[in-house]
């Protein structure tokens, strides 16, 4: 049974809709009115109890609490709903995308990168290319040469070298003798902006990236408007996004690294307190990533970011009763301490489970991993597996440890809040996992990327899935294919964001193939699933 919220909403619905015969509901509401008000009539207007116009109009504002981010202004609809005025370069319904200048710009032998301030773009010109639309030459005037370098003109006219002092590298002699990274290179500021195989980075904020622009509002993790190499996703070394036959793709660095002890103490975050879990057996909070990270993903190029999504779980097997290394084998979400949500079709009785939460790069033990035995699970009584679908596909994994006291709160580990209603169709949300990318059957490391919730109509439609879904699955993806859920992601989340708060909306189920037009991912519809979620959650 669904929560209270949809039958609220059905009601504001029914009350909002103009009908053909509104005037006959009218005059038959005026007469009932009328009768009562001659049996008792109040002396003046202020008598009168009206209360249920008030009431109506609590249901009606569809701006309380305001659903426009990025300081949107909301305004409701006569016809019902709401418009969001968004301000530049934010749109969408929600103003949660952001317009994309560079689709025009014109940036010649340069990057288009996006900015804060009108026209919200800039081109980062490849010296000597210069001006505004990076179409002038200019070789060494003025000097692109940092660190005291010379700069020598070459034979063509596009052609110069930075002549760098002893102990100086890099195109512009940028890389100075302490220019180094101490172990992965998760706390390496330095000036390194090209790939080991000596590719040009991109910046951070080129609009190829398809979170540039979060990426500018949160500078963070060393992130920002510049093209030097980082690592704020726990890589093996420091990378960059590179231009790779004109698509986005990655690129380790080759940063040197330091000898000598660096004199700023490298921070390790994964050493912050845990937060104290609350004896209800929930964490202090639920949906909300790290302020300033929560944002700051990288899609498109894939990657996830470490502290993006706190809830997502690596749901790890082995066979009962061996010591074989456990390997991933499905996703999960994390919605207690002790409690984990997946699909039904991940479980077998004969693999004995672990979870993996906090980590985001499963070929490494990261400091902010926490890795919890599995001491039982609860498919739910209706799930059915038929060769059209997967019915009712979820279960709950109880984790080791006295309860509410398994999993523990910190920045990298936190519960994904259950939602109490329906949200639109085209919600934009986001779905993340370890599984098969176009390239490979598993991914090491955690990957992520947006799509949006799919009408029922649109998704029953004969040329997509037609009859074969039920009330127990949602659909969500792009119908013209290429982002989607596949093998190994099973179980995983499917979040969206409401007010800053993430919600788990969706539990990866099933779909015919991956990524393919008219075939989007099939998700587990948890708000069908909340008392039954609840449920499990209360009784232990
Ligand atoms: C799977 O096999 C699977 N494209 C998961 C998700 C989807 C398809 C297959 C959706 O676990």
């Amino acid at each position: 049974m669904g929560p209270a919220l949809p039958l609220l909403l059905g009601l504001a619905l029914v009350s909002l809709s103009p009908s053909p015969i509104a005037g006959v509901h009218q005059d038959e509401a005026y007469e009932d009115y009328a009768y009562y008000d001659y049996t008792e009539e109040p002396s003046t207007i202020s008598d009168y109890d009206l209360s249920w116009l008030t009431d109506l109009f609590d249901v009606l504002d569809e701006c309380e609490p305001n659903p426009c981010l990025n300081n949107g202004v909301c305004d409701n609809l006569v016809e019902g709903g709401y418009k969001c005025t968004c301000p530049r370069p934010y749109k969408g319904k929600q103003c949660e995308a952001r317009e994309d200048p560079c689709k025009k710009a014109k940036c010649g032998r340069g990057e288009c990168v996006l900015t804060d301030k009108a026209p919200f773009y800039e081109c980062v010109c490849e010296l000597p290319f210069r001006g505004p639309d990076c179409r002038k030459v200019s070789r060494c005037r003025p000097s692109p040469c940092l660190n005291g370098a010379k700069c020598k003109r070459g034979r063509t006219r596009t052609q110069f070298e930075c002549l760098c002092p002893a102990g100086y590298s890099g195109k512009f002699c940028q890389v100075g003798p302490d220019d180094c990274m101490v172990g992965n290179g998760e706390s390496y500021r330095g000036s390194v902006s090209v790939t080991a195989e000596g590719k040009a980075c991109l910046p951070w904020n080129s609009h190829l990236i398809p979170n540039a622009g979060e990426i500018l509002a949160n500078s963070v993790d060393g992130l920002g408007p510049h093209s030097y190499c980082r690592n704020p996703d726990g890589e093996s070394a420091p990378w960059c996004f590179i231009r790779k036959k004109s698509k986005l793709d990655w690129d380790l660095c080759d940063v040197k690294t330091c000898s000598v002890p660096p004199t700023v103490p490298v921070i390790h975050e994964a050493t912050d307190p845990p937060t104290p879990a609350p004896s209800s057996g929930q964490f202090a909070q639920c949906g909300k990533p790290e302020p300033g990270r929560a944002t700051a993903r990288v899609f498109g190029g894939s990657k996830a970011l470490p502290a993006a999504h706190p809830w997502q779980a690596s749901m790890q097997v082995r066979p009962r009763g061996s010591f074989t290394p456990f390997r991933h084998h499905c996703g999960g979400i994390l919605v207690g301490s002790c409690w984990v949500l997946t699909a039904a079709h991940c479980i077998n009785r004969m693999h004995e489970m672990q979870v993996e939460l906090g980590g985001v790069n499963l070929d490494k033990a990261e400091d902010s991993e926490q890795i919890i035995p599995v001491e039982r699970f609860i498919i739910h009584e209706d799930y059915r597996e038929t060769p059209d679908a997967l019915h009712n596909d979820v279960a709950m994994l109880r984790l080791k440890g006295p309860k509410g006291q398994c999993a523990k709160e910190t920045r990298f580990v936190k519960t994904a809040c259950l939602p109490s209603g329906p949200l639109p169709d085209a919600t934009e949300c986001s779905i993340s996992g370890w599984g098969a990318t176009e390239q490979d059957s598993y991914s090491s490391q955690l990957l992520s990327a947006k799509v949006r919730l799919i009408s029922k109509d649109r998704c029953t439609a004969p040329t997509v899935y037609g009859n074969r879904l039920d009330d127990s699955m949602i659909c969500a993806g792009k119908m013209e294919g290429g982002v989607d859920s596949c093998q190994g992601d099973s179980g995983g989340p499917l979040v969206c964001q409401k007010d800053g708060t993430y919600y788990v909306y969706g539990v990866v189920s099933w779909g015919d193939s991956c990524g393919v037009k008219n075939k989007p991912g099939i998700y587990a519809r948890v708000n069908h699933f909340i008392d039954w979620i609840a449920a499990k959650l209360l009784s232990d």
